[in-house]
């Protein structure tokens, strides 16, 4: 259409356009850099890029809803109800402010400071970057009665921004298809989506999420579809993260308010395990490896804890001293914070820099809690009650864990009898196999190469961590050995748990069990064991999961391995020619039924195996995961086992 003040030049090469396909070249050379990778995770991100254009709108406090859709080709369409993309003429760039956005790196805050782009920081590298990296998106915005619409193909525009229609409403549309020249994996996960949004409608209370997934049709017909909204936000978050949990006291603890321009949301509550977990996001962003945010609430809740209990004289019997670490046993949390100029530090850029912001959330906590434990003396019992527990078994464990660690350097090379180490001596090399069962650590030993493959058979059942007390952990004896073999130790000191990974003496650490159901439970305590005492192990790409085979088909004298139904489906057919007589199908329960020779070349052989790596994708998510797994409560952990009996994927 004619009528548009706008000059485009999808095809007018410019000087300014010339610099657009730099910057979307560079995109498009190192994709990595912009959005972390180009499999699954990058896969993702585009969306998490998408979606937090349309929440900042939201922010701002003009859009409502925002709806994501999966179609069956597995390209995405997010639709929201903002205001819209602005599409007149943006004078430094002389082409219309949608065409900017969408193709200028990083030019997204470029129009409204005072609202626009507080959600993105770490994400924020901008829509752009989604539409260089797609083989096609197109952008509709409803906006002064027309629907405006603009085609990108890898980020160059086919077209000038054209009007193809008229609207009542308000709103951008974008819909994209990754690029499979870019991009390794090319299909979405539905439940990698989902806890993201959910965490996203927790965190920002009051707009409406959706999710559909084309590519599922249900038994009534329907799409696969999901709602998410919270009208209490983080409040319903922590319930949530804490079902499994039993509480200490009724009610979560709550924070909203503002100090020195910084938005602060906190909500808290005690409950009755042993076990801290406090989850901090800036603008959104989960910050897992914490920030100044966090020391401040750690601050703020630590001296006003300690001034009450001292105030009330609960102790005054205590026989030593209380530690920070003891106000948070058992304490589940959630700590918001909007920043306007974040900074990221540290390895994955997920720590939070900016100083200023200490003394903000310090303060927020401290003259809200104060105020809770006047209000309510038999809760703030409660809680002293707890921490005082807390640092009685604080010593315990302190004591034990000294004493495996002393007994460590005495005992010759310090190694677990049971280890079956590797000859290699460089970590990068070598790999450790933990095998479920002494017969299948027993076949394990004589299959591996033993240059670089070490094997440490676990006897049953590892502890639940996620019952047990801390001493109690470093007591056990399987676990015990798991520290050892892997040349790891955890501080001594008084406040701090830091695990030190520098004498870690292998690169790859495998989980081996069964492919049955107990074997699966093996893989989730040693799991839940890694995720809450050697988190940085997972988080540093260290832990797999092996995948032994399912099934051993056989005709005449060829033998080969399956590991899926379809897979063996198919090679039935295939071996049997077109039908199955004459083909025999042996089905592998557990390691032991396999000899040295097949679990070597099917499970172990680096040439052959596949490992999957575990990754954390939403740690408030996967958190509350091993709460349910590991709790008391018995149907959500068999529901869980079962859904993931086969463990199609552990990406926890
Ligand atoms: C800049 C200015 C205005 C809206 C937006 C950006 C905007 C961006 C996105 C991205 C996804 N959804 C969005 N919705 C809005 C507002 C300009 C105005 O109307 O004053």
């Amino acid at each position: 259409m004619s009528d548009l003040p706008i000059k485009s030049n999808g095809n007018d090469y410019s000087a300014d356009s010339i610099q657009v396909l730099e910057g979307l070249e560079a995109v498009r050379k190192r994709p990595a850099m912009y959005i972390g990778d180009i499999s699954e995770r990058g896969l993702h991100h585009l969306v998490y890029e998408v979606v937090d254009n349309s929440i900042d709108e939201a922010l701002a406090g003009f859009c409502n809803n925002i709806n994501l859709f999966i179609h069956p080709d597995n390209s995405i369409t997010v639709i929201d109800d903002g205001r819209g993309i602005p599409v007149d003429l943006h004078e430094k760039e002389n082409k219309s402010a949608l065409e900017v956005v969408m193709t200028v790196l990083h030019a997204g805050g470029k129009f409204n400071k005072e609202s626009y782009k507080v959600s993105g920081g770490l994400h924020g590298v901008g829509v752009s970057c989604v539409n260089a990296l797609s083989s096609l998106l197109t952008a509709e915005i409803h906006r002064d009665g027309n629907i405006y619409q603009q085609i990108y193909k890898k980020g160059i525009p086919q077209g000038p921004v054209s009007i193809v229609g008229t609207s009542e409403k308000t709103g951008t549309t974008i819909h994209f298809l990754p690029d499979d020249e870019i991009f390794t994996v090319f299909e979405y996960k539905v439940e990698i989506l989902s806890e993201r949004i959910r965490e996203l409608a927790y965190l920002n209370k009051r707009i409406r999420l959706t999710l559909t997934d084309e590519r599922v049709i249900q038994e009534d017909g329907s799409f696969y579809f999901e709602e998410f909204y919270s009208t209490e936000g983080l409040k319903e978050f922590v319930a949530y993260v804490d079902e499994g949990r039993e509480k200490l006291i009724d009610e979560v603890i709550c924070i909203e308010t503002e100090k020195g321009d910084i938005p602060v949301e906190i909500a808290m509550q005690y409950n009755t395990t042993f076990n801290e977990h406090v989850h901090s996001y800036v603008n959104n962003i989960n910050t897992i490896e914490g920030g100044t945010h966090l020391l401040g609430f750690r601050r703020g809740l630590t001296r006003t804890l300690k001034r009450y209990a001292d105030d009330s004289g609960m102790l005054t019997k205590l026989k030593f001293d209380i530690a920070g670490d003891d106000f948070r046993e058992g304490l589940t949390a959630i700590l918001s914070v909007k920043v306007q100029e974040p900074q990221f530090e540290g390895q994955t850029k997920t720590k939070l820099g900016n100083s200023e912001v200490a003394a903000a959330v310090d303060q927020a906590i401290s003259e809200m809690l104060k105020n809770y434990l006047e209000e309510h003396p038999k809760e703030a019992r409660a809680i002293v009650n707890k921490v005082i527990l807390a640092a009685t078994a604080r010593h315990a464990a302190r004591k034990a864990r000294e004493l495996v660690q002393r007994k460590n350097v005495l005992s010759g090379s310090g190694l677990p009898g049971k280890l079956a180490d590797c000859s290699n001596n460089d970590p990068e090399t070598c790999e450790l196999y933990l095998v479920e069962g002494d017969s299948a650590g027993g076949t394990a030993k004589q299959g591996r190469d033993r240059q670089f493959q070490a094997i440490l058979p676990l006897r049953g059942k590892i502890l639940n961590v996620e019952k047990a007390m801390q001493h109690r952990i470093y007591e056990n004896e399987e676990i015990k050995n798991i520290f050892t073999a892997l040349g790891v130790s955890i501080g001594t000191d008084e406040d701090s748990k830091e695990v030190n990974l520098q004498g870690l003496r292998y690169n790859k650490i495998i989980i081996m069990t069964d492919a049955d159901v107990d074997g699966s439970h093996i893989t989730t305590l040693i799991l839940t064991f890694f995720f809450r005492y050697l988190h940085s192990l997972i988080e540093q790409g260290h832990v797999y999961i092996a995948t032994p085979p399912l099934f051993l088909v056989k005709k005449g004298k060829v033998e080969r391995y399956c590991w899926t139904d379809a897979e063996r489906e198919a090679l039935t057919l295939e071996l049997g020619g077109g039908k199955e007589g004459g083909v025999h199908i042996q089905r592998y329960k557990g390691l032991g039924e396999m000899n040295a020779e097949q679990l070597w070349s099917t499970t172990m052989n680096p040439e052959f195996r596949t490992l999957r790596q575990v990754t954390i994708d939403n740690a408030a998510s996967a958190d509350r995961t091993f709460s349910m797994l590991m709790g008391d409560e018995v149907a959500p952990r068999r529901e869980f086992i079962e859904k993931n009996a086969k463990y199609a994927k552990i990406d926890v």
